[in-house]
């Protein structure tokens, strides 16, 4: 016998959540919750494949084809495909970039909405083999004349972060959890495989003002910037008599992210003499996680300007990215600035 009382009869799913929020503002027409719950399908179908793909692994089942001879896709080509289908049906969207694809991908007219998504659909999938966690990213815009009904442009996807209307990430970790903003706060939702719904756990996420955790790749050192290194360096020898930070650095953003929201302190990935204009993309990467930083209470930098305020110059443009604790970002900063003197 079921245990009734286990059932919530009155839950708090993201669909509903979405759907609640954009009845409180006036006019809108509900595109953008469609487009939202639209991503949310994908992302369902992205947590199936990635757990599949894991026992698909360790099952050795090898090679492109799997037993019944099907071509087996690369996740990450899955995932993009997904996100792709979905949006494109939802009839909310006119321009998508991905980080699979070189160009804009430009919706079909009769199926075209006035926003814009710019999204990674399976960031960090090169940890899938060792079960690492992974995840997906994406920042949703207004096209840039909504009244216009001509063709969508690169022009419609080169818009700074500070346009944002709503981003988000998915975390396929030991749960599935999508984080989520449309600019009122951050919430958390967990997956809750047995009903396929998403579930309201944390209501306007706050990131600790100053936290005890830094995250870098210290295997670059040799190719930092003075500054980088001689911040890591008061982290690990402090100067003022405190404790050293901890040290935690995963390789897979969304991970990585999540935690510093979750426990406080600074995720790093810096320009260094391999990467002059850091890693991380922008558009689908930086961006949204950008925005939700903020909307957390956090701080996002490039070392020398506000990452929503960047101009995009092409849709694939990488950043240097510095993210966190507003406490522990501004003492960065005051060591970026020491050495521009
Ligand atoms: P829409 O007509 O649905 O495209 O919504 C117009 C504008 O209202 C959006 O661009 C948002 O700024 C806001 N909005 C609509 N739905 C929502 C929602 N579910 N949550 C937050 N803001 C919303
Ligand atoms: P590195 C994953 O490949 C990724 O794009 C991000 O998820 C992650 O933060 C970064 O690259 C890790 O890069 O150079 O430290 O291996």
């Amino acid at each position: 016998m079921t245990d009734q009382s286990m059932f919530d009869t009155d839950v708090w799913t993201l669909t509903r959540f979405v759907m609640e929020t954009g009845r409180k503002v006036k006019g809108s027409t509900g595109e953008l919750t469609q487009l939202i719950n639209s991503m949310l399908t994908a992302i369902k179908a992205i947590s199936c494949a990635v757990r599949k793909a894991g026992l698909a692994h360790l099952q050795g089942i090898a090679g492109k084809t799997n037993v019944t001879g099907d071509e087996v896709k690369k996740l990450d080509v899955l995932s993009n495909d997904l996100v792709i289908n979905m949006l494109r049906a939802s009839y909310s969207t006119c321009a998508l970039v991905s980080e699979e694809d070189k160009d804009v991908i430009i919706i079909p007219a009769e199926k075209r909405g006035k926003y814009v998504v710019c999204f990674d659909p399976l960031d960090g999938s090169s940890n899938i083999d060792c079960l690492a966690s992974i995840g997906t990213i994406f920042a949703i815009y207004k096209k840039i004349d909504e009244a216009s009904e001509g063709e969508p442009t690169v022009k419609d996807a080169l818009q700074p972060g500070n346009q944002i209307v709503c981003a988000g990430y998915a975390l396929y970790g030991s749960a599935t959890l999508v984080a989520l903003s449309t600019g009122a706060g951050v919430n958390f939702f967990m997956l809750d495989p047995a009903v396929g719904e998403f579930i309201l756990t944390d209501r306007n996420v706050k990131i600790k003002k100053k936290g005890k955790t830094y995250s870098v790749n210290e295997g670059y050192a040799k190719y930092m910037e003075p500054a980088v290194n001689e911040y890591i360096q008061q982290k690990k020898y402090p100067q003022d008599g405190g404790a050293p930070y901890g040290a935690r650095y995963v390789g897979s953003m969304v991970s990585d992210i999540h935690r510093t929201i979750c426990y406080g302190g600074i995720f790093m990935y810096p320009a260094n003499e391999k990467s002059p204009k850091g890693k991380l993309r922008l558009l689908y990467e930086c961006n949204p996680i950008a925005f939700l930083i903020e909307q957390a209470g956090g701080m996002a930098t490039t070392g020398t300007q506000r990452v929503l305020d960047v101009q995009p110059e092409s849709i694939h443009q990488r950043v240097p990215f510095v993210v966190g604790s507003p406490d522990d970002v501004e003492e960065y900063l005051a060591i970026v600035k020491k050495h521009q003197k």
